[in-house]
């Protein structure tokens, strides 16, 4: 996608998000009305009732609903501001807690936020459709040419404070997988280590079909996200997956190799210049299975400058430590770096 498009399907996206919203504040104002109005005119007939004639009941209604509408209005756009950016939790969330860990926290519904919201319209099509051409289902890929396109996953070192967010994106795997953290790069018995998506699992298919219908074994749809909250500079990540780890397995593969119990890479890393998504996708076997690194994929949102050190871009000389994650850096194909 050149900038112009992506700079049209911007403008788009806001004028339909702001459409959305008026579109949500007179619904809202619409609801609040007639649950006031029919509560006051319940109040005011009892009190009338035994009184004043049915006309005086019409007036004196009539004079309520119009104060108590104004002061509701008032309220409720109160609220609505200051809740304009809560999320929504998920009413399916997996219960499978493998190595006993604990959730990072619920699972968010896709778009439920305004940064989900914008993420949904602006990004998400775009991520999907490169997984799709880079990671195809059942195309093999070997380490040499998965560095053509891709970051070293093994070193997710945080260069700066961030809040971080993963969106789910999708998942090619026959199992339940289980998807987790490490903030200590050391795999789901080192601490730090909790669930990010106890069950990856979607009904939504690799290549796109598949219903919108969360449910207990498949409780994710594209774009469900959940929080991560907030990451110091220096912090190491490492992300891992539990095959079969909502229905009882235990094999862990990690973004960080040398946790691998087959020693091989499990994860593909993906980031693209100028944004703050660090983008996922994990290959479940153990022993490699058959290499096409799709069986879960996700967007890890770090922040702009984060991804620029990741990528090595704009940021200042890395560290001989750090070095080899800039190896083949390039971006869902994008301004491809250099080799170092
Ligand atoms: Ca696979």
């Amino acid at each position: 996608m050149d900038k112009t498009y992506y700079r049209m399907i911007t403008l788009a996206w806001l004028s339909l998000a702001g459409i959305a919203l008026a579109v949500e504040d007179s619904k809202a104002s619409a609801v609040e009305d007639n649950k006031v109005s029919a509560s006051e005119d319940n109040k005011v007939s009892a009190v009338e009732d035994s009184k004043v004639s049915a006309v005086e009941d019409s007036k004196v209604s009539a004079v309520e609903d119009s104060k108590v509408s104004a002061s509701e209005d008032n309220k409720a756009s109160a609220a609505k501001d200051s809740k304009a950016s809560a999320s929504v939790a998920s009413p399916i969330q997996s219960a499978a807690r493998p190595y006993s860990l604990s959730i990072v926290a619920p699972v968010q519904i896709a778009g439920s936020d305004d940064a989900a919201k914008a993420f949904q319209a602006n990004v998400l099509p775009g991520m999907l459709t490169a997984e799709r051409q880079l990671l195809p289902e059942y195309k093999s890929h070997t380490v040499q040419n998965l560095a053509t396109f891709s970051l070293d996953p093994s070193k997710l070192l945080l260069s700066a404070d961030t809040t971080a967010r993963v969106y789910f994106l999708g998942e090619g795997a026959g199992y339940q997988n289980t998807l987790g953290v490490s903030t200590t790069n050391g795999g789901p018995l080192s601490p730090g280590a909790a669930l990010i998506f106890p069950n990856a699992s979607s009904s939504v298919g690799f290549a796109g079909s598949g219903s919108s219908v969360r449910s207990a074994s498949e409780p994710l749809q594209p774009g469900d996200f959940v929080n991560l909250g907030k990451l110091k500079a220096g912090t190491a990540l490492d992300f891992f997956l539990i095959a079969f780890g909502a229905t009882g397995g235990k094999d862990v593969m990690s973004t960080n190799q040398s946790l691998n119990a087959d020693g091989l890479v499990h994860a593909v890393a993906m980031a693209k210049a100028g944004s703050p998504y660090l983008v996922l996708s994990f290959e479940d076997m153990k022993g490699g299975g058959d290499r096409d690194f799709n069986d879960v994929y996700f967007a890890v949102d770090l922040g702009k400058s984060n991804i620029a050190h990741l990528m090595g871009l704009g940021a200042p000389e890395p560290s001989l430590a750090f070095g080899a994650l800039l190896a083949g850096g390039a971006l869902f194909g994008f301004g491809r770096r250099r080799r170092v």
